[in-house]
């Protein structure tokens, strides 16, 4: 399989029930939850953005296209997921403050749980002090920011900032990423590691242990 257009449209569309119903049958199927993932449901997203770009979809499209992802995911996620494996790092993951945008950070996580990672999600929304909070107990730990605002972006800043504030910089690994983020811009704030999609997340994570 590649692409199936009714699960791809459905998405567009915001036609959640379509959505569950297609991953449901593809699944049946045997089709791989990563191929239904990065050929239909992320394309369709992408194809989503386009379109509140060019003033076709507003706010509300977008709430509920993220919608019928998100439930989708919920059949996927479970797929996604290794089980009965040791772990292979531990990350924290969550959005930055002042963003409320948690598709790519879900998937990020998702992806990251199938690579053999435990991973705490802090969800959106989250401050720096947060991060530090819950790194601090567990050096090692990989920091995982997700930012799709170029207005948020700064507070991935703010959070290796805090980091270095608690004397804890050198003991945690710092990735980024999200849609407006770069590789120039992640090397500038000083973070580890940047990537612009979720199965290069985990071949990142799996270098830093
Ligand atoms: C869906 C969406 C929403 C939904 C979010 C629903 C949700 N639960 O997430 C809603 C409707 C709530 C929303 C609100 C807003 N949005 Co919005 N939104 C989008 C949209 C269309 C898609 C984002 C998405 O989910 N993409 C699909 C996922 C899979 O992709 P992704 O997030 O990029 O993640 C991938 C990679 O980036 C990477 N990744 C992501 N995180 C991480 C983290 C790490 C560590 C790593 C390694 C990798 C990684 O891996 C992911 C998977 O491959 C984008 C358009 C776009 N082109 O991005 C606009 C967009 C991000 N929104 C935008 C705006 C302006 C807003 C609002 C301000 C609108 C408003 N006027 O209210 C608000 C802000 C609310 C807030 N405070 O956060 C702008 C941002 C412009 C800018 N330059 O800052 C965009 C770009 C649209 C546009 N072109 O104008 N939005």
């Amino acid at each position: 399989m590649s692409r199936n257009p009714t699960l791809f449209d459905s998405v567009i569309n915001g036609d959640m029930a379509v959505t569950v119903a297609e991953i449901q049958q593809e699944i049946d199927r045997g089709t791989p939850p990563q191929m239904l993932l990065e050929e239909n449901l992320i394309p369709a997203m992408a194809e989503v953005g386009r379109l509140f770009e060019e003033n076709e979809y507003f706010v509300p499209e977008l709430l509920i296209s993220a919608r019928a992802m998100q439930e989708g995911m919920k059949l996927l996620n479970p797929l996604l997921t290794a089980s009965g494996i040791e772990k292979a790092g531990y990350v924290v993951i969550g959005t930055v403050k002042g963003d409320l945008h948690d598709i790519g950070k879900n998937l990020v996580k998702s992806m990251l749980e199938g690579g053999g990672f435990e991973v705490l999600d802090l969800g959106v929304d989250v401050a720096p002090e947060k991060f530090v909070e819950e790194a601090k107990s567990r050096p090692g730990t990989i920091i995982a920011l997700s930012a799709l605002l170029t207005t948020t972006m700064p507070q991935m800043k703010n959070v290796i900032d805090a980091l270095k504030m608690s004397g804890i910089r050198d003991s945690v690994k710092v990735m980024i990423g999200g849609a407006p983020v770069t590789e120039e811009y992640a090397q500038a704030i000083g973070a580890d590691g940047y990537s612009d999609n979720a199965s290069a997340a985990v071949q990142l994570a799996h270098q830093f242990v």
